[in-house]
């Protein structure tokens, strides 16, 4: 998902923010015999009934590709099997977590050990201090961190750190950049200069949002005008190291070298969001990758190793302001909770391995699959731009170059639905819009890339026919 698009929704649009809603009716593919998706199509009817949308995450419902979802009885290794048999190789992969494929073993094992004793007490437990170690070890800028359940309220708290620490108002995001729900967040470029934030969302107050101020990404000279025009009210500059969120964006040579020079300038604080980029990119995190130390991060996904778990943290002298050290409120039921604790230690264990060579296998498949995509493309005569940062990677459908989120909704989302639906129709499941990235794990082994890589020469065919 990715901040929402400047034109509001009607009720029938509501699909993943930014992704432009594709018509079912028109450009649903010739999907293979029916009865193919048949148990999923009748689970969607009845999930539709109880659930809004009939899924617990928009973008899972499949608005933007002209199909309805399929429905999932159990992944293994980079694969996942629906409720109608048909397996398919997953890049979906739970939008990131699963650095490792599905159920890795020393998760399963670290799990099955861990659920006997419990599942959560709402006292401390050592596995808590055992993973914020193995975060402090790894990750360049986290002296002290606070677990929390999503990538939403690792980013909300974040911010409310921020503003406590400086006791300034504002934030400044990047368009195409998604930090999870929080009404502050879910803002979009509003009218006029100022470029201050109007809510994307019905629910969202103005007087939120109002405090949110949007620049385009890979801009820094748009930065260092609001930090300008706002002089000493940005309590933060919040920023997904590499875009994910609107497919995936590296970020240009010294942006965010120069993000860092910025908002030491200013006295602003620097919120590298990588929820996404945590663990994916480099044992380091995107801050390990590029060598440069924000003060407050965030993480997620991989972090949980599949489990609801996320975390904020950074220098010391903030996240003591944090309660109950200091007064800045943050507080959940679930936080540190014991399963989320086992799965999260051994996923960020098996990755710091030197021994098992995580990051080696991860480029090496990643890196196979990217020439292959390209090559078939050009092959099928489709312009495809293809972005990747290590095992995370996007297909854009269109021959402009793609550095920010207005360039990147200029795609062609009606060619990325018409490839979607060739991949899935071919054994390949990708993440359902044009603005997501794909993921590569360690068990994408060779045989499953050639796979990919023949279903997507059918695939692009179809684009292109
Ligand atoms: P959650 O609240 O979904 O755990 O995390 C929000 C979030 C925060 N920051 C970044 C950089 C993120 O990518 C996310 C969530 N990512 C999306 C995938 N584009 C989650 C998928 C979904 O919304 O279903």
């Amino acid at each position: 998902m990715s901040a929402k698009s400047s034109k509001s929704k009607s009720a029938d649009e509501t699909v993943a923010p930014s992704v432009a809603v594709v018509k079912d009716a028109s450009v649903s593919g010739s999907s293979p015999g029916k009865d193919r998706y048949a148990r999923s199509a009748e689970a969607f009817e009845k999930a539709r009934r109880l659930l809004p949308g009939g899924v617990n995450s928009p973008v899972r419902a499949y608005k933007a590709v002209g199909r309805t979802p399929v429905f999932i009885r159990e992944g293994k290794g980079c694969t996942v099997t629906d409720i109608d048999g048909n397996t398919y190789i997953d890049y979906v992969m739970s939008y990131g977590p699963l650095l490792l494929g599905h159920a890795p073993q020393a998760v399963a094992i670290a799990l099955n050990k861990a659920i006997a004793k419990g599942t959560s007490f709402g006292m401390p437990t050592e596995a808590e201090t055992r993973l914020a170690e193995l975060v402090t070890q790894l990750v360049p800028s986290i002296e002290v961190v606070r677990f929390v359940n999503s990538g939403t309220e690792a980013a909300m708290s974040a911010i409310r750190l921020a503003r406590a620490a400086t006791g300034r108002p504002k934030i400044i995001k990047c368009t195409g950049c998604y930090h999870g729900h929080s009404d502050a967040l879910l803002v979009q470029a509003g009218s006029g200069a100022t470029t201050l934030g109007s809510p994307s969302s019905p629910g969202v107050p103005e007087s939120i949002t109002s405090h949110t101020v949007l620049v385009p990404y890979n801009d820094l000279q748009a930065v260092a005008r609001a930090m300008e025009n706002f002089r000493g009210q940005i309590a933060c500059m919040a920023v997904e190291p590499i875009a994910g969120n609107m497919g995936c964006v590296p970020p240009k040579k010294g942006y965010l070298e120069g993000l860092r020079e910025l908002c030491d300038k200013h006295g602003v604080l620097l919120l590298f969001d990588e929820v996404m980029t945590g663990f994916r990119v480099h044992p380091g995190c995107a801050q390990g990758l590029y060598n440069v130390k924000p003060d407050i991060t965030c993480l997620g996904k991989i972090i949980g190793g599949g489990l609801p778990c996320a975390a904020y943290g950074g220098r010391e002298d903030l996240m003591r302001l944090v309660a109950p050290d200091g007064a800045m409120y943050q507080a959940g039921t679930l936080s540190g909770n014991p399963l989320a604790m086992a799965a999260g230690i051994a996923m960020l264990e098996a990755i710091s391995d030197p021994e098992a060579k995580v990051y080696e296998t991860l480029e090496k498949h990643a890196a196979t699959l990217a020439v292959g995509l390209k090559d078939a493309a050009a092959r099928a005569g489709v312009a495809v731009q293809l972005a990747r940062v290590g095992s995370m990677m996007t297909v854009f459908f269109g021959d402009h170059p793609i550095e920010n989120y207005e360039q990147a909704t200029q795609c062609d989302t009606q060619k990325f639905a018409t490839f979607f639906r060739g991949m899935l129709d071919h054994g390949v499941v990708l993440p359902p819009s044009q603005f997501e990235a794909w993921f590569v794990s360690n068990v994408h082994d060779a045989q499953a890339i050639d796979q990919t890589l023949a279903a997507a020469k059918t695939a692009f065919e179809a684009v292109a026919s």
